[in-house]
């Protein structure tokens, strides 16, 4: 028997037992009369065991050689399932599959008993989780730093056609992931005023009447790609303060008002936000902000203290890096800290502040850029509130030196302007790192959104192009393909994705076309099965399977997409023979669920999947399917079933997106805009494999500049829309004849902010370019491997190669096994 094999018996043999035992010790179970959570948490419990000691010696080297670690601040971190990485991260995948197969055990099944950590609304919380395996797996000492949210984003219900949202209560069966670390509890002070006293020639600020709050944090352990690094995502819940302490506010032995006290505090960590690129200035959350980013950063300064560094080397041990503008309020934070708590002069404070704290813009969307009115933020932190106005007057003193009299400059750079507290503002004038996306997106900061700071402080501006991890979205995700990659061109693309260019000396190669050909078949079939049993939908896997799945919003239009089905819809009405290669749409998305016309555009949708898939008259050429509830684990069924990714947004709204890589990655062709990553991706795959449309960035601004753009007119001078939009009025579809009105409204009426009408033409022809394309499978073929050949650069691997080298200055650490 080969070696090989025997290490492998032998393993499983192991894991075998220890399952069986952890079951028992765990659950006082035998086999038989476990659950199947049961025999979740007892497998979670076998590889909590097999970590435990990687994880202390990573915080031991990472401490004792006083490596430099960064720490990821961000208000969302959308992790979906653990179990299945973890177990292709330790290298036990097949073992443990071997180990419960002979316990007659289905992995899969156990699997299904972990919930999707939904602690995000899209691409930035996805992003998050992305950047944290990349980190661990390039050996680098980086955590993250968020909220363990009671209920993470809402689950998705379509009733109707409607959407409806249920709480997503996921931690009801407990989290097996995590740990409770009630001995690094910190408190956290709301409200209150500040006293000021005047001690010699120096001022102390003293903080009374505040609301505390108790700080507990829940680490989750972020497990590296076959090494023994495994570093830390630290949750924080908030928890009333027991016992004996003052409020001026309520009497001690006030039963009601101690009640009301704890209700408060525990809202804190109860929900996540479910709205996506979208602002509202909700009290709550920022108290949510400024709770996870000041107990990260006290537990980040109590740990440096232990390791007895002088303060002024912050800079050199830590970079706290604010996942947009939400943890922003970490700069006067620090300056609190170093100031208030360390007694740090100003200036010194300042130094340390702006050398540690790095920045990254998601959007440039203005209604979802943070502003927080003057009074909220200065009666809920008034210390805070202090340092950000002395942030903002030394910084408006210095830019009326730079700029003498120019006042209109000035009032759109200083931080408090208007009676509100910009936070990007803040973000950039507190940090030393400043950096969009995507190459066009950091542009476009640089030219517009953030052009007078890139004047003033033009080093601190970069570009970091997102990424994904392929050992999720590829790995673990399509295992068909990973083994066909490999028995093609070694596996060295596991390690070095960029190694997937090897890939391309067999682009015209007749068996591995077929090979990757029968693995998208396979993928299909899987979720045409997924369909057929979820919605009685028949699809045919052979349709080319044209997917648009992210959140639903104004600006990612998925408005066009409707349209152009309902163009084909149309014409293949007039024409039963119409020549076109069948299809199937497949949609997937929540909506804010205060966001009206993004749920009129599922409403729509699903209206349109009615009448068009009970049309026997078509023969079945068009499909179209709404799935419910998209979700980390959905998009890992359907990236890899996929044909056709639409990334369709108005050129410049959308940063980057990060869908668009993992449709890549799984061997999907794109249509897109040029806008966000689509022109890198075009840049990376030629003209020829990508099917490019519509309007340039250039071309959208100017029009929002300069005007001249009427979507009456592309309703007047098209046949084709004309149809349309009045189709959507007109009782046409099932439903109430006015239910689509705001929809035609905001098209004509409100000229079309999206220009969806102005993008339509020529969209509609780069599809029929595509279904000619499609016709030809060698080409086809072609097509897909080129893309899964450049998808390599998208790795998250590469961004955070050039995070830590261009920002954080860290450096990977080898962690040795104990
Ligand atoms: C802010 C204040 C109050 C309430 C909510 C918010 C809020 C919440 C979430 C604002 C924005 C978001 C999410 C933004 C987001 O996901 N942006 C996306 O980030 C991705 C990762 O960089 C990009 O790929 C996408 O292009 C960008 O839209």
């Amino acid at each position: 028997m080969a070696r090989e094999t025997k290490k492998h018996l032998r393993e499983t043999e192991k894991f075998k037992l220890d399952f069986l035992y952890k079951l028992q010790t765990l659950h006082g179970k035998e086999l038989e009369e476990a659950s199947n959570n049961d025999k979740y948490t007892a497998l979670v419990g076998v590889l909590r065991d097999r970590i435990s000691q990687n994880w202390v010696a990573t915080n031991r080297d990472y401490s004792e050689k006083s490596r430099k670690q960064v720490y990821y601040f961000s208000m969302e971190f959308l992790l979906g399932k653990l179990l299945p990485m973890y177990l292709i991260n330790m290298g036990v995948h097949d073992v443990c599959r071997d180990a419960l197969a002979e316990l007659d055990i289905d992995i899969d099944k156990l699997t299904e008993a972990e919930p999707d950590a939904g602690l995000g609304n899209g691409g930035l919380g996805r992003l998050a989780a992305c950047f944290m395996d990349s980190i661990a797996a390039m050996k680098l000492p980086g955590h993250g730093n968020g909220i363990r949210y009671r209920y993470g984003l809402f689950e998705q219900k379509i009733v109707d056609g409607h959407q409806v949202e249920l709480p997503d209560n996921w931690l009801k069966d407990g989290y097996a992931w995590e740990y409770r670390r009630g001995d690094r509890a910190t408190e956290v002070r709301f409200g209150g005023h500040v006293r000021t006293e005047a001690t010699g020639n120096k001022l102390t600020f003293i903080h009374e009447g505040y609301e505390p709050v108790l700080a507990v944090p829940y680490d989750v352990p972020i497990i590296g790609h076959e090494n023994n690094t495994v570093n830390t995502l630290r949750l924080w819940n908030a928890e009333p303060i027991e016992g004996e302490f003052d409020l001026p506010t309520f009497n001690r032995g006030d039963y009601l008002k101690a009640v009301e006290y704890k209700h408060s505090v525990e809202r804190i960590s109860k929900i996540l936000y479910p709205e996506d690129n979208f602002y509202e200035g909700r009290l709550l959350r920022l108290k949510q902000q400024y709770f996870f980013v000041s107990a990260g950063i006290q537990s980040i300064i109590r740990r440096f203290k232990k390791r007895r560094g002088p303060i002024r080397a912050l800079p050199d041990r830590v970079t706290i890096h604010i996942n947009d503008t939400h943890p922003a309020v970490a700069v006067p934070e620090l300056m609190r800290i170093l100031m208030d708590e360390e007694g740090l002069g100003w200036d010194d404070a300042w130094d340390i502040t702006t050398r540690t704290v790095s920045y990254t813009n998601h959007t440039i969307m203005p209604e979802a850029l943070e502003k927080w009115p003057v009074q909220m933020f200065k009666t809920l932190l008034p210390r805070i509130y202090m340092i950000v106005e002395e942030i903002n007057e030394r910084y408006c003193r210095r830019l009326w030196q730079r700029y003498p009299g120019n006042w209109d400059k000035i009032a759109q750079m200083a931080i408090i302007a208007d009676e509100q507290v910009h936070m990007a503002r803040l973000a950039v004038v507190g940090s030393f790192s400043v950096n969009g996306v995507a190459a066009l997106h950091t542009d476009i900061l640089k030219k517009h959104l953030f052009h007078h700071y890139y004047e003033d402080m033009p080093h601190k501006f970069n570009n970091k192009t997102n990424g994904i991890t392929h050992r999720r979205w590829l790995l673990r995700a399509n295992r068909g393909l990973a083994e066909v990659l490999t028995d093609t061109i070694g596996k060295s693309w596991v390690e070095h994705p960029e190694d997937l260019t090897n890939l391309l000396k067999y682009d015209s190669d007749a068996s591995v076309q077929e090979k990757l050909k029968q693995v998208k078949l396979q993928n299909k079939e899987h979720l045409a099965r997924h369909i057929k049993e979820k919605y009685d939908v028949l699809v045919d896997p052979a349709s080319i399977f044209d997917v648009q799945i992210k959140r639903i919003h104004a600006y990612k239009r998925q408005l066009l997409n409707v349209l152009h089905v309902m163009d084909l819809y149309n014409r293949l009405k007039d024409n039963p023979d119409l020549d076109i290669v069948p299809r199937t749409f497949l949609f997937g998305g929540k909506a804010a669920p205060g966001y009206y016309l993004a749920k009129q555009i599922i409403k729509l949708i699903n209206m349109l999947a009615y009448k068009i898939n009970n049309d026997l008259s078509i023969k079945g050429k068009l499909k179209v399917v709404f799935l419910e509830n998209y979700s980390v684990s959905l998009g890992e069924m359907v990236f890899p079933a996929s044909d056709v990714s639409e990334q369709i947004s108005t050129a410049s709204k959308e940063a980057s997106g990060t869908g668009n890589m993992k449709f890549m990655l799984n061997g999907a062709v794109t249509m897109g805009t040029m806008d966000g990553a689509n022109v890198e991706i075009r840049n990376a795959v030629g003209d020829d494999n990508i099917f490019i449309f519509g309007l340039n960035s250039d071309q959208v601004i100017d029009f929002y500049r300069y005007g001249g753009y009427k979507s009456y007119d592309c309703y007047n001078n098209d046949k084709r829309i004309k149809l349309i939009l009045d189709q959507l009025v007109n009782g046409y579809l099932p439903g109430g004849k006015d239910e689509f009105r705001p929809i035609f409204d905001s098209l004509l009426r409100d000229n079309d902010e999206f220009f969806v009408l102005k993008d339509f033409d020529d969209y509609a022809t780069a599809q029929e370019r595509l279904d000619q394309r499609f016709r030809d499978q060698g080409v086809w073929s072609k097509m897909s491997i080129h893309n899964i050949a450049h998808a390599g650069i998208f790795s998250s691997d590469r961004s955070i190669a050039e995070y830590a080298i261009g920002i954080w200055n860290v450096k990977p650490a080898e962690i040795p096994r104990l």
